[in-house]
């Protein structure tokens, strides 16, 4: 299924920021995306919001792809992997982001285990970057049993929202959670962890005056990391950098206000064909909200110090 966003129709005088239409995805209800380049075509990995309208909780069970050469014209692969391809899970298809190394395709996900309700952090892999993904491990790679840092309180969705960096030294650090934020260095084969440094807190710092939600997501941009996630409630986007993939991070900024009809904001930054986007949800559909979302696009920008100004998110 192929479609094009099209233009946006303005008022007279009025400026369109991009040649896109916004939201880009139309067929479906769509959260939390995770962009990944490879060779000339971005793709974009979506959840699947299929909560009935005036619904109060998310129903999702699986997880889409969507790819295009110009940002204009999607492809819909459609599923490409769902909570049924992992056995030990039984529902709550979160947010993932899909990683290429060595000829493979690895997607991390949030997931509920079914043993413990609670969430988990699975990987599924695929030959190719459209699927389809079958679970690499049979098994969790993070569950919340293994999260427990003493003082800490607990709830069934404290590990959630995986991003992951392949650093140009080779060594992967995969980042999650809710509230408080944790990494682990990824081992080589990409689905197990290095035990000995174990889980790790990650130490961030208010931006903007505002705690540490969720949905991280980890870019590179001229040797420098930048780490964003959703901070406070109704959730806002802020990011901080390091000269290290694992801090000191300084508080960088807002990325993005609220985005329209939607308490949470779900984000991922790439850089394709010589120019930075940020994706993201909102709940502009019609019929759409906080549990029926829809993924839009804008373009970022860096100044001369490596500062992200402020981005609109679209009406
Ligand atoms: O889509 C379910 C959850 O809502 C995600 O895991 C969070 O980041 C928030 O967007």
């Amino acid at each position: 299924l192929s479609y094009s966003t099209g233009c946006r129709i303005l008022p007279e005088g009025e400026v369109d920021p991009t040649p896109w239409d916004n939201p880009i995805i139309r067929d479906i209800y769509s959260a939390d995306p995770a962009a990944l380049v490879h060779g000339d075509t971005l793709y974009l990995y979506v959840g699947h919001d299929e909560a009935p309208e005036g619904a109060t909780t998310y129903v999702m069970n699986d997880w889409y792809c969507y790819s295009t050469k110009d940002m204009i014209h999607w492809t819909n692969h459609g599923p490409v992997l769902s909570v049924r391809d992992f056995a030990w899970a039984d529902g709550n298809a979160w947010a993932g982001q899909v990683v290429h190394r060595n000829g493979k395709f690895y997607y991390y996900v949030s997931v509920a285990q079914a043993s413990t309700g609670g969430m988990a952090i699975g990987v599924a892999v695929s030959d190719s970057p459209t699927g389809p993904f079958t679970d690499a491990l049979g098994r969790a790679l993070i569950t919340s049993s293994m999260t427990k840092f003493s003082g800490q309180p607990r709830w069934s969705w404290d590990d959630i929202d995986p991003t992951v960096l392949i650093d140009d030294d080779g060594q992967a650090y995969l980042y999650f959670g809710n509230t408080y934020p944790k990494y682990v260095k990824l081992n080589e084969d990409m689905i197990s962890f290095d035990e000995e440094t174990g889980i790790q807190p990650l130490l961030l710092p208010f931006v903007a005056g505002l705690p540490f939600t969720e949905a991280l997501w980890i870019h590179k941009y001229k040797g420098k990391y930048y780490l964003s996630w959703a901070a406070g409630w109704e959730e806002q986007l802020v990011y901080a950098t390091s000269d290290h993939p694992t801090g000191p991070w300084k508080p960088g900024g807002k990325l993005m206000t609220h985005a329209e009809n939607c308490n949470t904001s779900h984000h991922a930054i790439v850089e394709f064909k010589g120019k930075w986007y940020i994706f993201y949800h909102n709940g502009t559909l019609p019929g759409g909200g906080s549990y029926r979302r829809s993924v839009c696009a804008e373009y970022l920008t860096y100044d001369e110090e490596g500062n992200i100004p402020l981005i609109s998110p679209s009406p």
